[in-house]
C-alpha cells in the first residue's frame, strides 16, 4: 500500500485536517527536503525499534527481563518520523512507545538492552527495569514516566531556550491519554501564552490502558488545541512520512519564533498496554481494520514504488539491523548485573565520582 493510500484514520479526531491557523496538509509524497539516503534511514531507525522491541518481547518472554516490558509496535512511524525532523541543537521528551526516536536521537541501541536486562552497562547501572531512563545523551530528556508532566518538562526546556535566545526547539512525545492531565494543560498553556519553541506529538493510539479515547477527551482533539492558541494537525500515524511532514512544520515554525505547535498521529495500539496485557478489551474489529495498516511493512512498499529500495537492499537493511541488535544484546549480557552492596549507591549526591 502506497502512504496515505491508507483509509482515513478513525482517531479521536477522525479523518487527518489541519485546524486553523493553517498549515498545509502533509504531503503524501516525499518531502522534497528527503533524499534517497534519508528514507533509507527512516527505514533503517523504523526497523531497528522493531528488530530491537521483537527481541527483548522475547528475552521477557524467556524470564530475562527484570521489569514490565512495553513495546512501541505498531508506534514506529511516529517515533521515527517526528525525530528525524528535529535539527542537532534540538530536544525531545519520549517516553514507552518511542524508542525509534531516541535511536534517531542518538542512543546507542546497547543500552536499551542493558537497561532492560537489568545490567551495569545501562545508565542506571541495572536498577531500572525498562524505559525510565535519563542518561541517553544530551538530546534526550530524563523520561518523565507520570504521565503529562514530560509535556510540563519540554515546555521547561523550550523556554530556557527560549531565555538564552537559543535556536533550538524541545518536542514532546505522549499518548492522547496525556490530554486528560493537568500537567499537559500547564506545559501546553505555558508554550503558548509565551511563544515558546515547543512541538508536540500526540500520539493516539485509540487506549490509554484499558480506557478507550471517547472516554478520556470529548470531541475532536485537534480542535481543543485553538483553544489553547496554536495550530494543530491530525496525520496517519502509520505513515512515516505524512508525520514527518507536520514534524517538520512545527519543527520550522517553532524555530522561527513563531510558537508551539501540536500534531496528533493518529495510529491504534496493536498489542496490549504491557507484553503482561492481552488487550482482550479491545474490539477485535478495530485490530483487524488496523493490523494491514503496518507502518513498516508499508513505508518499505512505499520505498520499493519510489524506485529507492529494490528486494535485495531491504534484505541487507534487514540483515544489518538483526547484527545490530544481535550485537547489543551481546554487549549487554557481558555486562554484570549489579553488586548488591552498590544498593546505596547513587541514592544522593555523592561526591565520589561513581561509577
Ligand atoms: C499520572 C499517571 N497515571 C498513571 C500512570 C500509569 N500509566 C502509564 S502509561 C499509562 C497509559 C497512558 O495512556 P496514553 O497516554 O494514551 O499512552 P499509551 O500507553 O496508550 O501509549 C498509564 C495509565 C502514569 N504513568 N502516570
Ligand atoms: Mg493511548
Amino acid at each position: 500500500m502506497a502512504a496515505g493510500d491508507g483509509p482515513a484514520p478513525p482517531g479521536g479526531a477522525g479523518a487527518p485536517r489541519t485546524v486553523q491557523p493553517g498549515r498545509a496538509a502533509p504531503p503524501h509524497g516525499a518531502p522534497e527536503e528527503l533524499g534517497a539516503d534519508d528514507l533509507r534511514a527512516l527505514y533503517r531507525y523504523m526497523l531497528l525499534q522493531r528488530a530491537a522491541e521483537e527481541r527483548i518481547v522475547h528475552l521477557y518472554r524467556q524470564g530475562a527481563v527484570v521489569g514490565a516490558c512495553f513495546t512501541g509496535y505498531g508506534h514506529e512511524a511516529i517515533a521515527v518520523g517526528a525525530a528525524y525532523a528535529l535539527g542537532s541543537p534540538d530536544v525531545a521528551a519520549t517516553l514507552h512507545r518511542d524508542l525509534g526516536a531516541r535511536l534517531v536521537l542518538g542512543m546507542p541501541v546497547r543500552l536499551y538492552f542493558a537497561n532492560f536486562l537489568g545490567r551495569t552497562g545501562s545508565p542506571t547501572r541495572g536498577r531500572e527495569g525498562n524505559l525510565h531512563i535519563g542518561g541517553l545523551g544530551p538530546r534526550i530528556l530524563l523520561h518523565t514516566d507520570y504521565i503529562g508532566a514530560n509535556v510540563a518538562v519540554a515546555a521547561g526546556a523550550a523556554l530556557a531556550f527560549a531565555i538564552r535566545r537559543e535556536e533550538r526547539v524541545a518536542m514532546a512525545f505522549f499518548g492522547e491519554g496525556a490530554l486528560a492531565t493537568g500537567e499537559f494543560h500547564e506545559g501546553a498553556n505555558l508554550a503558548a501564552v509565551q511563544r515558546l519553541p515547543l512541538v508536540l506529538i500526540c500520539w493516539n493510539n485509540q487506549f490509554a490502558l484499558s480506557t478507550p479515547v471517547a472516554q478520556e477527551v470529548c470531541g475532536p482533539i485537534v480542535e481543543r488545541m485553538a483553544g489553547y492558541g496554536m495550530p494543530a494537525c491530525a496525520v496517519d500515524g502509520n505513515d512515516v512520512l505524512a508525520v514527518y511532514g507536520a514534524a517538520r512544520a512545527a519543527v520550522d515554525r517553532a524555530r522561527r519564533g513563531e510558537g508551539p505547535s501540536f500534531v496528533e498521529c493518529c495510529t491504534m495500539r496493536i498489542r496490549g498496554h504491557s507484553e503482561a496485557d492481552d488487550a482482550s478489551y479491545v474490539p477485535q474489529a478495530l485490530l483487524d481494520e488496523w493490523r494491514p495498516r503496518d507502518p513498516v511493512a508499508r513505508f518499505e512498499a512505499r520505498l520499493r514504488e519510489l524506485g529507492v529500495l529494490d528486494a535485495g537492499e531491504a534484505e541487507a537493511v534487514r540483515a544489518g539491523v538483526i547484527a545490530e541488535v544481535d550485537a547489543a544484546q551481546a554487549w549487554a549480557e557481558a555486562s554484570p548485573p549489579p553488586d548488591p552492596s552498590e544498593l546505596e549507591r547513587g541514592v544522593y549526591c555523592e561526591a565520589r565520582p561513581w561509577p
